[in-house]
């Protein structure tokens, strides 16, 4: 029998160095993700988060809500979250992102930008909880907005529009040698939905 000339998915690998990034503009048809940015844009419990920088609480610029198994507690930026309860929808597109990746994923970060002036600052996912080389993905719904890299080293820049039904995998020393966010925008006034998916190490495991 012939081998498939195409690899089982159609992800699409990004050419940065010192990373694995891949990326697919179309993963979800259009229905199926404005189902689910409805969903999740009425059904997730969005809170305006908070961190802790040298000692002082700052609202962060946008919504979030975190998801996940029972133990799966979040620290990020010196501040804790608790997991909620997955609801159905958030457990049946975990379930697609595990068919897609081959890798398995117990929370979810959901991020809510709610017009152009929300943003996300330049970091790394390299908490402890998350282990050396982990596996993220990260589904947009939504508005389009610019995902932006940066070597920690070299410099590099790269910029990359996420749009409505978009998938991103980053994996392997990635989170070790690129940060990425989000930038402000004047231009783009609609809401955007985010979902990254992890394997958080359980407090019960520790
Ligand atoms: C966002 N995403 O797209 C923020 N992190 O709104 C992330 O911070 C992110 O897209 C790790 C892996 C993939 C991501
Ligand atoms: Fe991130």
């Amino acid at each position: 029998m012939q081998k498939s000339l195409f690899p089982q998915n159609q992800l699409q690998s990004l050419p940065l160095v010192d990373a694995k990034v891949q990326f697919l503009e179309n993963w979800l048809d259009s229905t199926t993700a404005d189902d689910y940015f409805d969903q999740f844009h009425q059904q997730l419990d969005w809170q305006e988060g908070e961190i802790k920088i040298f000692g002082k609480t700052t609202k962060i610029p946008r919504l979030q809500a975190w998801y996940g198994d029972e133990g799966t507690d979040y620290q990020y930026s010196g501040v804790t979250m608790k997991p909620l309860k997955w609801t159905h929808q958030l457990l049946r597109l975990k379930e697609q992102c595990e068919a897609l990746t081959g890798v398995s994923y117990n929370s979810v970060l959901a991020n809510l930008y709610r017009d152009g002036s929300d943003s996300m600052g330049m970091h790394s996912d390299n908490e402890p909880e998350l282990g050396l080389s982990p596996t993220i993905v990260s589904v947009s719904l939504g508005e389009t907005r610019n995902f932006d890299f940066k070597h920690r080293v070299s410099g590099e820049k790269y910029r990359l529009p996420l749009s409505h039904g978009s998938v991103l995998v980053m994996s392997g020393s990635t989170q070790k040698y690129w940060l990425h966010g989000i930038a402000k925008t004047k231009k783009s006034q609609q809401a955007r939905i985010n979902l990254t998916f992890r394997q958080i190490r359980s407090n019960n495991q520790k």
